[in-house]
C-alpha cells in the first residue's frame, strides 16, 4: 500500500551506519546541502557507540543502533550492510519512518521504488515506506543513459567498470594506502579486504561468482537498469573490475540504440542533462579521471565518440564519486524529493 504519511518540513533524520565511508559522507552531504533536519541521529554498532562526529558547529554522538533506535524518526538513510537493513527494515517502518536504504536487500522487491532522482523521480510516487538506492556502479551509468535514452530507445549496453578501493568501504580504503607503503618498502603484506594484492594491481572480481560466471555485480548492473529506466528490453553486457584508485569508479560504455543518434545529439543531451558535466576535449587532453574528480557531485562524461562496429551505436567514458553520486548523495537527493513542497 502506497505511503501517507505526510513528512514534516523539517524531519528528524537518523544515519545507520554513521562511522561508515557512506555514512560520513552522508553526514557531510547533509550539512553540505543545509538539509532542513530539525535532529540528526548518527547511529552505528556498539563498536562506535560513544564516538563524536561534527556537524555544522555542533558534535553529534554516535549511537548504537537498535530497533528502537527510530522512534520518533521521520527518515532513516541506511548505510550499514545488507544483513542489518533487512533485520531492521519492519522497526523503521512500524516506527513510522521512510527507509531509504543503500544495501541490494530490497532494490530487486516489486514494492521497493529504485530510484536515481535525475532518472526516475515518478517512482517515488507508490513507495510503501522503503526506497532503494541502486548500487553505486548502476547508478553512475544510468544517467548518461536517460540522457541518450530520451533520444533514441537504448537496445544494447556493453560496460566496463574500473571501480576505486573505497566501493568496497573503509576497510578496502584504508588496505589499498597500507599495501602500497608496505610493497614500496619492500615489506611482506596480506590480502584481507579483497581476494588478491590491490597495490599495483587489477582484480576483475567484484562481489560473489554467480552461476552464469559473472559476478554479482555485474548481475546487479544487468537488472537494476532494466528497472530504473523501466524498460526489460535494454541487455547490458557488464565486466566489473577493481584497481587500484582510492576514490572514482570509472566506466566505459559503448550504447547500440534502435535508431540514428548523432554525435552532436548525444553531446547536446548530456551536455544539457541534471547530473552530468561534459568534460571532453580531446584536443587539450580534457576528460574525466578519477585521481581528479574526489568530492564532486556530477557524473562527468567524455572521450564521447561513435561505436563503427554496430549500425547506430555511441561509446564514451564516465568517472563520478560513487560514494557521493553512487551512494550518499544520491539517498540525500531522494530524502530531498520526500520534503513537502514550500
Ligand atoms: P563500511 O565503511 O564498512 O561501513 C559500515 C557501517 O555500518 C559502519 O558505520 C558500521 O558501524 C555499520 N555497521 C556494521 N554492522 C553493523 C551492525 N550490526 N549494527 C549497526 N551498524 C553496523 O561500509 P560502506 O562502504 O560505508 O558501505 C555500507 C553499505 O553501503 C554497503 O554494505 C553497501 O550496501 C552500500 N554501498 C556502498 C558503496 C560504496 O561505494 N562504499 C556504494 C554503494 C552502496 P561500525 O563503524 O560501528 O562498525
Ligand atoms: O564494490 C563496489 O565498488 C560497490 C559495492 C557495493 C556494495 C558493497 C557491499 C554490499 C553493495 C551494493 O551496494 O550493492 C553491497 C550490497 O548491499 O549488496
Amino acid at each position: 500500500m502506497a505511503w501517507n504519511k505526510p513528512m514534516p518540513a523539517h524531519p528528524v533524520v537518523a544515519v545507520a551506519g554513521a562511522t561508515g565511508a557512506v555514512g560520513q559522507e552522508m553526514m557531510k552531504v547533509l550539512e553540505q546541502r543545509d538539509f532542513p533536519a530539525s535532529k540528526i541521529i548518527p547511529l552505528a554498532s556498539a563498536r562506535s557507540a560513544g564516538k563524536v562526529i561534527k556537524y555544522k558547529d555542533t558534535e553529534l554522538v554516535v549511537q548504537e543502533m537498535t530497533p528502537e533506535s527510530f522512534q520518533g524518526v521521520d527518515i532513516a538513510l541506511f548505510a550499514a550492510g545488507a544483513n542489518v537493513s533487512k533485520a531492521l527494515r519492519q522497526a523503521v517502518v512500524d516506527a513510522g519512518a521512510v527507509m531509504i536504504d543503500n544495501s541490494s536487500a530490497f532494490r530487486m522487491e516489486p514494492d521497493v521504488p529504485l530510484v536515481v532522482p535525475e532518472v526516475n523521480p515518478q517512482d517515488l510516487a507508490w513507495h510503501s515506506g522503503v526506497i532503494a538506492n541502486p548500487n553505486c556502479s548502476t547508478i553512475q551509468m544510468v544517467v548518461p543513459l536517460k540522457a541518450l535514452y530520451d533520444i533514441a530507445p537504448i537496445k544494447r549496453v556493453v560496460v566496463s567498470t574500473y571501480q576505486a578501493a573505497s566501493g568496497a568501504g573503509q576497510a578496502a580504503m584504508d588496505e589499498l594506502y597500507g599495501q602500497t607503503q608496505q610493497f614500496l618498502n619492500g615489506e611482506p603484506f596480506e590480502a584481507k579486504a579483497f581476494a588478491h594484492q590491490i597495490a599495483f594491481n587489477l582484480i576483475p572480481h567484484i562481489d560473489v561468482f554467480m552461476d552464469d560466471l559473472y559476478t554479482k555485480e555485474e548481475w546487479k548492473m544487468v537488472v537494476e537498469t532494466k528497472k530504473i529506466m523501466g524498460d526489460d528490453k535494454i541487455l547490458v553486457a557488464p565486466t566489473c573490475v577493481r584497481v587500484p584508485v582510492l576514490r572514482c569508479h570509472s566506466e566505459s560504455v559503448n550504447v547500440e540504440f534502435t535508431s540514428e543518434v548523432t554525435l552532436e545529439q548525444a553531446k547536446a543531451a548530456m551536455a544539457a542533462f541534471p547530473g552530468i558535466t561534459l568534460m571532453d576535449d580531446p584536443a587539450t587532453k580534457t576528460y574525466p579521471m578519477p585521481g581528479l574528480l574526489q568530492g564532486t557531485d556530477d557524473v562527468y562524461v567524455g572521450r564521447l565518440r561513435k561505436d563503427p562496429t554496430v549500425e547506430y551505436g555511441i561509446a564514451f567514458w564516465l568517472v563520478a564519486d560513487q560514494i557521493r553520486k553512487g551512494a550518499a548523495l544520491n539517498a540525500v537527493q531522494i530524502a530531498e524529493a520526500l520534503l513537502p513542497a514550500e
